[in-house]
């Protein structure tokens, strides 16, 4: 069985405001070229379809028209995707049956019945190639399960129950691939801030069991094999969600056979911008914005301005920034502000232990952390007489 695995498309997403429209068609153009030359039997987006549960008309027609258009196009290609964290659940399955009248299968829940999860609509049976069990992303309360006492073994128990059924209903010849949405123990989250990868617990990998020939993960954004025989991986997404995804983005062109190890191919991406830390090494803030002047009027790149400096930025940085891209096609979004490291730093002159840390009041704690920074002085008076101010105003709405 051939395949094309693929998630994380947050379609609908803007970068500072930006809107990407024209960079997810640019992909889906690409994502079409590649299914026309593989052929392969099936597409599996494994989540994170869209970048917010509520999309935009715009977005959700976009959406709809490519599946559509794509399917058109390579009519021997079983699409399947599953929603991710980052969709409404509810919201798309509600066309599922829709969708199935296509051929196509768009998948948001498991159903349950008499408390117990019924996975026959998830599993879709490729004839003479393979089968797939389709888990979206699934919230930890709906997978609640009186039996099981421990919190993390919420999951275990799902999972076990999903390669139970597979191996019940999988013919014994023909490979079985599961789809899920979420964060495995020890997985590479290069690019992901910890807040936006907090609301998923991460599994351990064991909880896939042996009853799956190849595991299409969806939720990290690099692409990466999470065991040695390349079985169990995320695909990545296609394209770059912010400036920290310094990676090559990709979608995987899979072959398997029964009981051998996959053979992946990872296909880049082309960005029709990139995200450019600019310039690449961080400079005076002065500097960075002569240097941003000075980028060709072509370069449609969208620009974290990368500087370092000792001195604050000045209050109107982000008008200097943006006036400096004036008349150019690059799309500042925002400053990455770095101070140099201090060599004078005193974690010494930190250490309190609690009972001499809490007579202490905040603002001699602020002048404390100032001053084991090893600021000018100057700087620490204009840092204090803010946080008094703060104080002030903080006590006056208090009075209300
Ligand atoms: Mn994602």
């Amino acid at each position: 069985m051939k395949f094309i695995h693929t998630s994380d498309w947050h379609l609908g997403q803007t970068l500072y405001s930006y809107d990407r429209t024209d960079e997810h068609l640019y992909f889906f153009r690409q994502l079409k070229d590649i299914a026309i030359t593989h052929r392969p039997d099936a597409l599996l987006v494994s989540g994170d379809i869209f970048d917010v549960s509520s999309p935009s008309a715009s977005s959700m027609r976009m959406f709809t028209d490519f599946i559509l258009d794509l399917h058109d196009s390579v009519p021997d290609m079983t699409i399947i995707i599953t929603s991710g964290n980052h969709d409404s659940a509810s919201r798309i399955d509600v066309n599922r049956n829709l969708w199935k009248k296509t051929g196509i299968h768009v998948i948001g829940n498991v159903r349950k019945n008499d408390g117990n999860y019924d996975f026959s609509d998830n599993m879709i049976t490729i004839p003479d190639k393979g089968s797939v069990l389709a888990i979206p992303y699934i919230n930890r309360a709906y997978m609640h399960d009186e039996s099981s006492e421990k919190e993390r073994a919420q999951e275990e128990c799902f999972f076990r129950n999903a390669s139970e059924y597979v191996c019940r209903v999988n013919d014994e010849a023909n490979p079985c691939i599961l789809m899920a949405h979420l964060t495995v123990e020890n997985c590479d989250m290069t690019g992901h801030r910890t807040p936006e990868i907090g609301n998923i617990n991460s599994v351990k990998q064991s909880i896939f069991g042996h009853n799956f020939d190849y595991v299409a993960l969806g939720h990290i954004h690099r692409a990466q094999n999470l065991d040695r025989t390349g079985k169990i991986r995320y695909s990545g997404s296609p394209v770059a969600i912010g400036f920290d995804e310094e990676y090559p983005h990709t979608v995987s062109v899979v072959e398997i056979k029964k009981g051998e190890p996959p053979v992946v191919e990872d296909i880049e991406i082309y960005p029709l911008r990139k995200l450019k830390t600019f310039p690449d090494n961080p400079v005076d803030f002065r500097k960075a914005v002569q240097q941003l002047a000075k980028l060709p009027s072509d370069d449609n790149s969208y620009i974290r301005l990368n500087v370092k400096q000792e001195e604050d930025l000045p209050s109107d940085c982000m008008e200097q920034a943006s006036s400096a891209t004036k008349d150019k096609s690059c799309r500042f979004c925002i400053i990455k502000f770095t101070r140099p490291d201090n060599p004078k730093l005193d974690k010494g002159n930190m250490s309190l232990n609690i009972s001499q840390f809490s007579e202490l009041e905040p603002d001699d704690i602020a002048c404390r952390y100032f001053r084991a920074c090893a600021l000018p002085d100057s700087q620490i008076e204009r840092y204090l007489s803010m946080i008094s101010q703060l104080q002030n105003e903080y006590a006056i709405d208090k009075s209300i």
